[in-house]
């Protein structure tokens, strides 16, 4: 909004022509989205303990967890909207990909919100049914691809990373393979969220990597001489990387070890759900594997283990899913869990940064 507000005063103050800059406005949405989420906490995490949107936990979890019970949660809510907020004040809302990016964050925020507001709220404790959700998920990701697929300025064509001349045309597979991406993104973020920071930590990171993808994937020469596929138009996906970043900031404030407030899966459905679809947007849906590799070593934890234990009728190949369980059983303190893996996350986008260079 401020976009339109204040470039076309350029013509006569030409500091203004300063708006037309991505890497400007991207600057001004971290902030923005770090102050809102940064000011409104403390509001928001009295206003989630006067409505009693305490977390309920589990007893057969580690039994450190136990202290935990009756944290806020929900605190996503705040996320989505600092995020929201600070895209529309900076990003160009004539751009498409501005609205998908929209779509992903509040469509899957509202998927987690109903399923939190059943828990929490209205107290019927399991909340939406594992395959309720799932199937919400998959009709908001099946718009997304199919929105995608149908934009004049997408192609459908799958690269992937360290190969350059290894692609393939997917035509209409491609809103399945979106659909896979946005799905399991989001859901490998959820399963990540059970430790303070955990989630919202690497998320951040992930973020921060794909603001770079976006940038590069939406200026035709970056592209170009980078070698990537040039997505005209993604790169306003940068600005909302940048709110993405600024709004897990200011929420990690308080999500912080001792956690003041948990994202409920209002923040984790959504925030998985944008970074997939950012990923998809930015035609660097393969490379999400490596930027979120944590969440995919957590999801292929609890794949494994369910499976194994399935199989063998109750043993186990980790003394507990998702992976972060298993090492604080082994007695590591949580802090350091929580730290080691966002070494881990950092590491992999760092990697995943050299797929530009090694082509
Ligand atoms: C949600 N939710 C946290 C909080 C957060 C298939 C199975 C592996 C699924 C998995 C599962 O349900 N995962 C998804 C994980 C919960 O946090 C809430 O949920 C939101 C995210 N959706 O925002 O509102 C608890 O996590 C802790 N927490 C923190 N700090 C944070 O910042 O400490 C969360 C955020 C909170 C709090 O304690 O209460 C959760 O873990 O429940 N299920 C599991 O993860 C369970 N695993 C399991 O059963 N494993 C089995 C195999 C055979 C399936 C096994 O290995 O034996 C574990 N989870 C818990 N207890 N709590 C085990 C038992």
């Amino acid at each position: 909004m401020l976009y339109h507000l204040l470039y076309p005063l350029h013509t006569t103050i030409s500091a203004f022509n300063v708006f037309r800059y991505i890497t400007f406005r991207t600057i001004y949405a971290v902030l923005t989205a770090f102050i809102i989420s940064f000011f409104l906490g403390p509001w928001m995490i009295r206003k989630l303990s006067q409505m009693q949107v305490g977390q309920y936990v589990r007893d057969d979890g580690p039994q450190t967890h136990l202290k935990k019970a009756g944290t806020p949660t929900m605190g996503g809510t705040l996320i989505i909207s600092a995020v929201a907020a600070a895209t529309l004040l900076w990003a160009d809302l004539t751009n498409f990909f501005v609205w998908i990016m929209m779509l992903v964050l509040i469509g899957f925020g509202l998927i987690g919100f109903i399923d939190d507001y059943l828990k929490q709220v209205v107290k019927r404790s399991k909340g939406l049914s594992g395959r309720g959700k799932l199937i919400l998920q998959t009709i908001v990701a099946t718009i997304i691809g199919i929105l995608l697929v149908t934009h004049a300025e997408f192609n459908t064509q799958l690269t992937v990373p360290f190969f350059k001349y290894l692609t393939r045309d997917l035509g209409w597979w491609y809103v399945l393979f979106a659909v896979l991406v946005i799905v399991g993104a989001s859901n490998a973020v959820n399963l990540t969220d059970g430790l303070d920071g955990l989630a919202i930590g690497p998320v951040t990171i992930a973020s921060g990597a794909y603001m770079i993808f976006a940038y590069v994937a939406g200026n035709v020469k970056l592209a170009e001489y980078l070698q990537i596929q040039y997505v005209a138009g993604c790169g306003e996906v940068t600005i909302f990387c940048g709110a993405l970043i600024g709004a897990g900031l200011g929420f990690l404030w308080f999500n912080a070890y001792p956690a003041q407030v948990f994202m409920g899966d209002v923040g984790s459905l959504s925030l998985g759900g944008s970074l997939g679809a950012v990923a998809v947007a930015t035609k660097q849906e393969i490379v999400l594997v490596l930027v979120g590799g944590l969440f995919v070593m957590e999801a292929l934890s609890v794949i494994f283990q369910v499976g194994y234990f399935k199989m063998t009728h109750g043993k186990r190949i980790f003394r507990m899913a998702p992976l972060h369980h298993h090492f604080e059983l082994k007695g590591w303190p949580e802090p350091k869990v929580i730290v080691r893996f966002w070494i881990i996350a950092i590491a992999l986008a760092l990697l995943s940064m050299s797929t530009l260079k090694l082509r």
